[in-house]
């Protein structure tokens, strides 16, 4: 086998999982509140608490059995092995030769998992602390308003300029931290191509205090390098040619083209390439973050990370969080033949949560081929989506409880209400819990029947009403309470839900740290573009020779408009 998370046996070959698939024939019978019947105090049974954050997972179609089979898939598929090479530094990104050693960015130096002190004989521990103690000399100066812009003004607004990895982790976790954020500094992210974003967000800035972070690992993204250049040209324009070195800091792993840009490396956070896009927020892709909430709060979310780390790499696999959720994951996805996780914030502040899962699991494990490359037996990731409540339940929630397929939940909440209008987060907490139960008690015939008849409906009204208003129940779904929104739940949040999508991952026996899918779109446009904006008679050859006639067709209407 090459340096792979494949292990011998493809997942469907394993004795674990053969078993659940005939236990599946049983427990596909079962209604879950039966098995609350069933079982004495399942709701503590099949509930823990790790790194501060509590999950209920007693609301599942699943009992003792189904989660000891489960474990023993994840333990025949060699979760424990490929988590301590995962630490380790081993290259387990087999196509790209990288190790994914993000935990070692919120390690702290020798102390335990994720530690690994040198990867290749380099000194990582130290250059992670170097760079976060540049993170903050810079973020002290920024907040102090001791780093002043080319006209002498402190620097008061914040501008992202990054895209997928780069972009959604701050941005989520800089409006999940919202109430710790410093008021007095503005934090805004421009991802998209699309100058909509910049021509909604420039003119209501003042170029004399506002610092443009150029965040991107390669620092070759055609979408962050367009947004860059066209952040320059206004700042040039409104402060004078001298003012990009006082607005403008770099994050990437590109020094060269960092200098190229023409951004001095002194004002660049680098970072490395054994740091995954999708999962360097915790390095100094973080900087918009570390700006908000200022260097001791971005250390109290690693320390949040790295809380869940210890967890992950000490619990047992039965009483481990990341586990846990990622193998009641796989019981849906491969024996329940669900197809998509909904993400169900109870927490507006987190309405970023479900996009930045999306990437996590979806860009991590939206794979066809194993880690040897050849093709899987099994449906890998599910499709992950979700917005906060209690808006989806005026939408979609129509969908989760009486829709044909079942979606399980991930409910996701926190207990300390806000300092201000307490009274409006009992109602959420209520909204929370009210709709997971429902979702698994469901409602019969005769209870419907029963409350129409209590209306004063009866005869061929009320029969032609039960089955409209007739819920089937039975639907799963997970509840994570967080103690309080602090930075430190964040972390071991964020750090909960990439360890899940590791082991699930090893269970399917795929490379979840490469993206090739993403590349592919990187690529592709620089050719349908070219085809836009050529000379006319390049583009015509490009129109006529390169694509297919769909797409010819459409460029064919574009290069008409533009
Ligand atoms: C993440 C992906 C992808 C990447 C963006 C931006 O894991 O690789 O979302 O983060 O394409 O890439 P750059 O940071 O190189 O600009």
């Amino acid at each position: 086998m090459p340096s792979s998370l494949a292990t011998a046996l493809r997942p469907a070959d394993s004795p674990a999982f053969q078993a659940l698939g005939r236990h599946h024939a049983i427990a596909s019978q079962w209604r879950m509140h039966d098995l609350f019947d069933a079982e004495p105090a399942r709701e503590r049974r099949f509930s823990l608490e790790a790194a501060g954050l509590f999950l209920d997972y007693s609301k599942n179609r699943a009992d003792a059995e189904t989660l000891a089979l489960l474990c023993a898939l994840a333990r025949e598929r060699g979760v424990g092995q490929q988590r301590d090479r995962m630490f380790g530094g081993a290259a387990i990104n087999n196509t790209e030769q990288r190790a994914a050693l993000h935990t070692a960015l919120r390690a702290p130096p020798g102390s335990g998992p994720g530690s690994a002190p040198t990867l290749d004989g380099q000194d990582i521990a130290r250059d992670i602390a170097d760079v976060l103690a540049r993170i903050r000399t810079f973020t002290d100066q920024v907040r102090s308003g001791r780093w002043h812009g080319v006209t002498g003004k402190p620097l008061t607004t914040i501008v992202n300029i990054g895209i997928g990895g780069s972009f959604l982790g701050p941005k989520m976790a800089v409006h999940a931290l919202r109430t710790h954020c410093d008021p007095a500094l503005s934090i805004h992210f421009i991802s998209n191509v699309d100058a909509s974003e910049l021509d909604a967000l420039l003119p209501r800035l003042d170029a004399e205090t506002t610092l443009f972070i150029v965040a991107s690992k390669t620092f070759g993204t055609a979408e962050t390098m367009m947004n860059a250049h066209s952040a320059r040209a206004w700042l040039v324009a409104q402060c004078g040619a001298e003012a990009p070195a006082r607005h403008f800091v770099a994050v990437s792993t590109n020094v060269a083209a960092v200098t190229a840009f023409g951004i001095d490396a002194a004002n660049m956070f680098p970072f490395w390439d054994w740091v995954g896009g999708r999962y360097s927020v915790w390095s100094a892709v973080g900087l918009a973050l570390a700006l908000a909430i200022g260097a001791d709060g971005f250390d109290a979310f690693l320390a949040g990370g790295h809380a869940m780390d210890r967890h992950f790499c000490e619990a047992p696999l039965e009483a481990n969080m990341p586990v846990l959720l990622a193998m009641l994951g796989i019981w849906y996805r491969n024996f329940c033949d669900c197809g998509s996780l909904s993400i169900a914030p109870y927490w507006q502040d987190l309405q970023y949560l479900p996009a930045y899962l999306q990437q996590l699991d979806m860009e991590s494990n939206g794979k066809r081929v194993g880690a040897d490359g050849t093709a899987l037996q099994t449906a890998t990731a599910p499709v992950i989506w979700g917005d906060v409540g209690t808006n989806g339940q005026h939408a979609y929630f129509q969908l989760l409880h009486q829709g044909t397929d079942v979606v399980p939940v991930d409910f996701i909440t926190v207990l300390q209400p806000p300092a201000t209008h307490r009274r409006h987060h009992t109602a959420l907490l209520a909204n929370c819990f009210a709709q997971s139960a429902a979702l698994m008690r469901g409602k019969t015939a005769d209870e419907v029947r029963a409350e129409l008849h209590a209306a004063g409906i009866t005869g061929a009204a009320c029969e032609a009403l039960v089955p409209h208003k007739t819920f089937p129940g039975n639907r799963p779904s997970n509840t994570i309470l967080l103690p309080a929104m602090t930075p430190h739940a964040l972390g071991a949040l964020v750090a909960l839900y990439e360890h899940k999508v590791f082991v699930q991952g090893v269970v399917w026996g795929i490379n979840s740290f490469d993206q090739w899918g993403v590349e592919l779109g990187k690529a592709l446009a620089k050719g349908v573009e070219a085809a836009l904006t050529d000379a006319p008679e390049a583009a015509a050859n490009a129109v006529d020779t390169g694509f297919d006639p769909s797409t010819r067709n459409l460029l064919a209407r574009a290069r008409a408009a533009l």
